[in-house]
C-alpha cells in the first residue's frame, strides 16, 4: 500500500464542513499509530451511508463501504474473524444513533473490540438536513419546520448505561486533541465510541456554540457514574475521555486461542465440531 493516506477520490464536502476535521485527525491518528507499531495493514476501515461516510473514500485504507447504520455489524465481523486487526468504523448520529443504534448498544453490551467515530452532527445532512436523535429541541429542518418539538438522546449517556468501556467526546475544532483521542480509543482494547461534536455548515454550523462551550478534560472520570455527570454537563460541554476501563473482550470469551482466518479449519473437521456441539455432553 502506498504511504499516501489520501486518495484521488473528488472530495464532494462542503467548505468548512468538520468532516475535513475529523478526516485529518484520522490520518495523523494513523501515522501516530504506525509508530506505535499498529501496521497499516491492520487497520481496517467501515462506514455507513452519510456525508460522513465519504471518508471511507478519501482514506487509503483497507475496509468494506457497509450500509446505513450497518458498519457496526459489519466491523465486529472483521474483528471476530481475525483478532489481529484493528477496526475502527465511521457512523452519523442518524446512521449509528437511529439506524444502527442496536448494533451500538449491543457492541457496547458486549463489549466488541471495535472503535466507532460517529460524526455527530445532530441532522441527517446528506438526505438534505432532517431532524436526526441527537438535534436539539426547536430544530427546523424538512421534516420539522416549526422545529422539533423531541428532545435529543444523550449518545454518551446512553453508551455508558449500556456498558462501555471507552467513551470519549471531541471536537474538530481542536484537532490535535481529537487525534490523540482517536489514538486511544483504537489502542483500548474493547469497544470505543468516539463522538464528535461535527459542525455542518449547510444544515446546522455549530462552530460558535461549541467554540465557546467546548472544555477538555484532562482526566477520565473514575467511575461509570461519575462519567455519566460529565456526559449530562450542560454550562460548558467537556471534550476528551469520559470513561475508560480494562474489561474481557469478547472475541477471547468466546474462542481465547482462535483465529478463524489463520487456523482454518477443513469443512469435514468443521462439521464434525458443529456435530459434537450439537450432540453436547451427553
Ligand atoms: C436503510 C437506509 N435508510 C435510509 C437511507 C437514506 N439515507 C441516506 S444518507 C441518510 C442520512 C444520513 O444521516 P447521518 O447518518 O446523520 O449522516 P450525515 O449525512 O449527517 O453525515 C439517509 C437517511 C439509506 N441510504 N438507507
Ligand atoms: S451537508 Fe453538512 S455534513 Fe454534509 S458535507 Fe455539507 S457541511 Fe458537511
Amino acid at each position: 500500500m502506498s504511504e499516501e493516506l489520501g486518495t484521488g477520490a473528488e472530495n464532494t464536502w462542503c467548505l468548512g464542513c468538520g468532516d475535513f476535521g475529523i478526516l485529518n485527525s484520522v490520518k495523523n491518528a494513523v501515522k501516530e499509530l504506525e509508530e506505535r507499531g499498529i501496521e497499516r495493514k491492520n487497520l481496517l476501515i467501515s462506514a455507513g451511508i452519510g456525508c460522513h461516510a465519504k471518508i471511507f473514500d478519501y482514506l487509503n485504507l483497507s475496509g468494506l463501504y457497509s450500509i446505513h447504520g450497518r458498519e457496526i455489524a459489519t466491523i465486529q465481523g472483521m474483528k471476530f474473524a481475525n483478532p489481529e486487526l484493528k477496526v475502527i468504523g465511521f457512523g452519523g448520529d442518524g446512521d449509528s444513533y437511529g439506524e444502527g443504534l442496536s448494533h451500538l448498544i449491543f457492541a457496547a453490551k458486549r463489549n466488541a473490540d471495535i472503535t466507532m467515530i460517529v460524526h455527530n452532527n445532530e441532522n441527517y445532512a446528506l438526505t438534505t438536513g432532517q431532524m436526526s436523535p441527537t438535534s436539539v429541541e426547536g430544530f427546523k429542518g424538512p421534516s420539522t419546520p416549526k422545529g422539533s418539538i423531541e428532545e435529543p438522546i444523550n449518545p454518551l449517556l446512553l453508551m455508558l448505561s449500556s456498558g462501555a468501556s471507552f467513551v470519549a467526546r471531541g471536537y474538530p475544532g481542536k484537532m490535535k486533541h481529537l487525534t490523540e483521542l482517536i489514538v486511544e480509543a483504537v489502542e483500548h482494547e474493547g469497544f470505543s465510541l468516539v463522538d464528535v461534536l461535527q459542525p455542518c455548515v449547510t444544515f446546522n454550523d455549530t462552530y460558535e456554540r461549541y467554540n465557546e462551550s467546548v472544555e477538555i478534560i484532562d482526566e477520565p472520570a473514575e467511575t461509570r457514574f461519575e462519567a455519566m455527570e460529565l456526559a449530562v454537563e450542560e454550562d460548558r460541554v467537556p471534550i476528551g475521555v469520559l470513561f475508560k476501563e480494562e474489561k474481557d473482550v469478547y472475541h477471547e470469551k468466546v474462542y481465547p486461542e482462535f483465529n478463524p482466518v489463520k487456523d482454518k479449519i477443513s469443512k469435514e473437521d468443521r462439521l464434525k465440531r458443529i456435530e459434537e456441539l450439537i450432540k453436547g455432553d451427553e
